[in-house]
């Protein structure tokens, strides 16, 4: 009796404390979301745009609380987790919009708080004050992503498919040397050093080499072995799948026994606190696709950056059957699957790059046996690099995209120089999505050497100034309907 009195007592004082922080303005709900993404999908820019856009109130008309003028002030605020360094948002804006290059890739974690003061549409909810939310983002490198699907895996299961994914008709060139020093070895020989630091070290170049912009490839874990961070050398890093291991224990002191003891050690003191701290917590999520730079490489890349986003879609699969249910805290009820960088095409291509990522993530979806949220999918660019326009050829108006290529990028043998702004005809993305994914398609295309379907990389914009040198508002596409999706309801 007692005891159930304190528990009344102490939720009624919780209850009184709420309204009185709410009355007070001081109480702020906070919503974590999850910006996931591979390398270079996009996740420093689109932080970066989305902090801005809110900030300094940009143009969002598809983000109602924004539209109907609820939103007071948005602003950065000191973040929850003193262990993690701030997300550099000045220096990247500075970098963007000043410099206009796009910033470097992330190497470490880092985090930022973003609070959004607003009047809420219901008049119940006005009455007692403005409301308030606070956004926690975190920012991480895209490789370490790479490694989630690790922790449902054995040694043995790594190895395994390390060395089927390895004769693939799209690596089989690159990991030749890596198979040649591995094939040899014997799983059961004594373990040595120097044996374990060549083949990690070959197995390392393989992967580099798979990620290069011709091939483009996304299934490339573990993710520290391209960016170690601050594990740069160390021996956690010093392992590699081993041939033939065929269900086998490993000999106590055998080469197999220490890779095995390094990989476990690799996910107990790496992959999973990551896991833990910033994964597990959080509510919504956005997943980052570049499409277009695996379209560019063709159907290999496609077929790989599916079974990417499937492995990881699996491991936030709630629910019994999930290996890592046990470690989440709370359950994400939205993903929002986003196709970035849609500036490099023209808007009447958009809906065919939304359509192959739809098709991209109802695959995954299904196939990682996802249920239990809401996913939407929507073609995006967080910072529109170019604008459109008509070059007239012969009698037919083709419809082009405008801005200036990054230096050294090449399109029909012209190299560009950075400095000049070209309009460009990016071609139409094809209609029929199955073939993207067609492997066979690419050996074929390989072989004739037809040109795949090409994209340049532009650099950030040119921004309008006013007369007193206020920067407007940084363009986009359709982040306004990220942001709707992902946490418009919370300012409703
Ligand atoms: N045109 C255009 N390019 C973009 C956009 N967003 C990102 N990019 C390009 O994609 C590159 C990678 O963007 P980042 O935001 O650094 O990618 P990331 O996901 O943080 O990558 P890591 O830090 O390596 O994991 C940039 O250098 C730009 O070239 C966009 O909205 N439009
Ligand atoms: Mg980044």
């Amino acid at each position: 009796m007692a005891s159930s009195l304190t528990t009344f007592t102490d939720e009624a004082k919780i209850a009184l404390d709420t309204l009185s922080g709410r009355a007070a303005g001081l109480f702020a709900p906070s919503l974590r979301l999850g910006v996931t993404g591979l390398s270079r999908a996009g996740k420093t820019v689109f932080i970066s745009a989305l902090v801005h856009n809110l900030v300094h109130g940009g143009r969002l008309p598809l983000f109602e609380a924004q539209k109907s003028g609820r939103i007071a002030r948005a602003f950065l605020e000191e973040q929850p987790d003193d262990a993690v360094p701030r997300f550099q948002y000045e220096d990247h804006i500075a970098a963007l919009v000043d410099e206009r290059v796009w910033p470097d890739s992330t190497r470490a974690i880092s985090e930022l708080r973003l609070t959004i003061e607003y009047e809420s549409a219901s008049g119940w909810s006005r009455m007692f004050s403005a409301g308030k939310l606070s956004v926690d983002i975190v920012d991480y490198p895209g490789e370490w992503l790479l490694d989630l699907p690790l922790l449902g895996k054995s040694y043995a299961d790594f190895s395994r498919e390390g060395f089927e994914m390895a004769v693939l008709p799209v690596r089989v060139d690159l990991s030749r040397e890596w198979r040649a020093l591995s094939n040899p070895v014997d799983p059961n020989a004594d373990a040595d050093e120097m044996t374990a630091r060549r083949l990690a070290e070959s197995f390392a170049a393989y992967l580099r080499a798979c990620k290069l912009d011709e091939r483009a490839l996304s299934t490339l874990p573990p993710g520290r072995f391209l960016m170690p961070g601050d594990l740069e050398g160390s021996p956690a890093l010093t392992f590699a799948p081993l041939p033939n291991l065929d269900g086998r224990r490993a000999r106590s002191g055998s080469l197999q026994a220490m890779m095995e003891r390094r990989y476990e050690a690799y996910k107990t003191h790496v992959v999973k606190p990551f896991f833990r701290e910033h994964i597990t917590r959080l509510d919504r999520q956005i997943v980052l696709i570049d499409a277009l730079q695996a379209l560019n490489a063709g159907p290999g890349a496609m077929a790989d950056l599916e079974r990417a986003v499937t492995e990881i879609l699996s491991c936030f699969r709630p629910g019994r059957g999930n290996f890592l249910t046990d470690l989440f805290s709370r359950r994400i009820d939205r993903i929002l699957v986003a196709a970035t960088k849609a500036d490099h095409l023209h808007h009447e291509s958009h809906d065919r790059l939304q359509a192959i990522v739809r098709r991209l993530a109802d695959r995954a979806v299904a196939r990682a046996n996802f249920t239990g949220a809401d996913v939407d999918v929507v073609a995006m660019a967080a910072m529109r690099a170019t604008r459109e326009g008509t070059v007239k050829q012969g009698r037919e108006t083709l419809p082009v995209i405008i801005g200036t290529p990054l230096r050294g990028e090449k399109i029909n043998g012209e190299t560009f120089d950075g400095k000049t702004e070209t309009a460009i005809f990016p071609g139409d993305l094809p209609e029929k999505v199955d073939a993207l994914f067609d492997v066979s398609e690419s050996t074929r295309r390989q072989n004739n050497d037809d040109p795949a379907i090409r994209f340049v990389r532009f650099r950030p914009p040119k921004l309008e100034r006013t007369a007193e040198g206020v920067t407007l508002s940084l363009p986009h596409i359709r982040l306004d309907r990220a942001l709707q999706f992902l946490i418009g309801d919370h300012l409703a």
